[in-house]
């Protein structure tokens, strides 16, 4: 459904998103609704309109033409919210109850109107508090198996994957990432936020010229590898989870990218999480991070038997070398995941929240560590056995 009331931009008031939500015909004419923002990402507005009768609830989510970490200096193309509105419904068909319904959508407005998630939590909340999901790593492995298999050339026909890669062209987003992941925190730049303790660690990470050249590597490979469409921006803030459930949120930077970045992304915040944590809950953490990649292994394993449109599919030795690629590509987005968290414009409450000023600044110099080596040695492993032996080690 697409919305007609309006054609011209205006950021809604709580009092217009109500209106708009009457409009919409979901709620009793005579319901009272009230409303709420409940958005605490970095770019847009989000509004939970509820019937205060009965509690039942829809989002209205809109995009403000600036990014609202930073302010109107710095101007965002509204376009992002169509691109979010388009990946959540493509995602939703190929990964099925792992996003939230998309109900309407205005252009004009840059408005999504959405399913209500509110009785799950989000996942970076959830883990900061203690929580452990035991669901998360079977549906999260599942959702990156399916929406990136069966939207690269493993699993769709070239013409339509050209014209995907067209639709979610996303310049202005994925210039953001280019900048504020693989770029800025590897110089001097005054986009950079980190605590002065740290200085030395920065200034080691900016004179490595080794690692940069193996940062500018990742960087070609998001820039000029569209092997799939990508979620973008696919950390803890950007899922709902509880027991049972898991949804994925938010994918205003979706674009084609490398397969491995989603991947990475996620990895590299269960990571910060590892290294936040100890014994038992830790142990929790890095299981997870393993049984992410194993799920992920064997389900994209599976629909590239059954579902592979790839000439060379049986080829001997093709599915392992492409599953391999993904995997130190992985690797590698998980670095600089890692180091821009802990000293670039955008950070995480899992490590700034951290009362106590030595732990904080030790877990930090522990997230710049496992960065650099995660981006470093990459290549070096061979499997997620290998892999969770270096993460018990780098979050000791
Ligand atoms: C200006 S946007 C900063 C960060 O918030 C988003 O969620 C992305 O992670 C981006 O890098
Ligand atoms: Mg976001």
């Amino acid at each position: 459904m697409t919305l007609t009331a309006s054609s011209t931009y205006k950021a809604l008031t709580e009092q217009q998103a109500i209106q708009l939500a009457h409009e919409l015909g979901v709620f009793a004419p005579e319901a009272a609704l009230q409303s709420e923002e409940i958005g605490d990402g970095n770019l847009n507005y989000v509004f939970r309109i509820s019937d205060s009768a009965n509690g039942q609830g829809l989002i209205i989510k809109q995009a403000l033409p600036y990014a609202k970490v930073v302010g109107e200096s710095w101007p965002l193309t509204l376009h992002r919210a169509t691109i979010e509105a388009n990946a959540l419904k493509l995602h939703g068909k190929l990964a099925k109850g792992r996003v939230p319904k998309v109900y309407a959508t205005d252009a004009a407005l840059a408005v999504t109107v959405m399913e209500d998630l509110s009785h799950l939590t989000i996942l970076r909340n959830g883990l900061i508090d203690g929580k452990h999901y035991p669901k998360l790593a079977e549906h999260i492995g599942g959702y990156l198996a399916h929406t990136l298999f069966h939207t690269s050339d493993f699993g769709l026909h070239p013409f339509e994957k050209k014209r995907l890669a067209a639709e979610f062209s996303n310049p202005e987003l994925c210039k953001i990432t280019e900048d504020l992941i693989f770029t800025d925190p590897f110089f001097d730049h005054e986009t950079n936020d980190f605590e002065e303790p740290l200085r030395e660690e920065v200034q080691a990470i900016w004179n490595n010229e080794p690692l940069k050249f193996e940062v500018a590597k990742l960087k070609r490979s998001f820039l000029t590898e569209a092997e799939a469409l990508l979620h973008g921006d696919l950390h803890t803030g950007s899922i709902f989870v509880d027991e049972q459930q898991t949804k994925v949120i938010d994918p205003e930077f979706a674009f084609y990218g490398p397969i491995g970045f989603d991947i990475g992304l996620f990895l590299a915040n269960l990571i910060v999480q590892a290294i936040t944590r100890s014994g038992e809950e830790r142990e929790l953490i890095v299981q997870d991070i393993t049984q992410t990649w194993q799920v992920f292994e064997e389900q994209f394993s599976s629909l590239w038997e059954s579902d592979g449109i790839e000439t060379y599919k049986t080829t001997a030795g093709y599915r392992e070398y492409a599953i391999e690629k993904i995997f130190h590509d992985a690797i590698g987005f998980a670095g600089c995941e890692l180091i821009r968290r802990t000293i670039g414009l955008a950070h995480v409450r899992d490590l700034d929240d951290i009362a106590d000023e030595s732990t904080r600044i030790d877990r930090k110099r522990q997230t710049l560590k496992a960065g650099e080596a995660l981006i470093e040695t990459r290549r070096s492993y061979h499997s997620i056995a290998e892999l969770e032996a270096a993460m018990k080690e780098l979050s000791k």
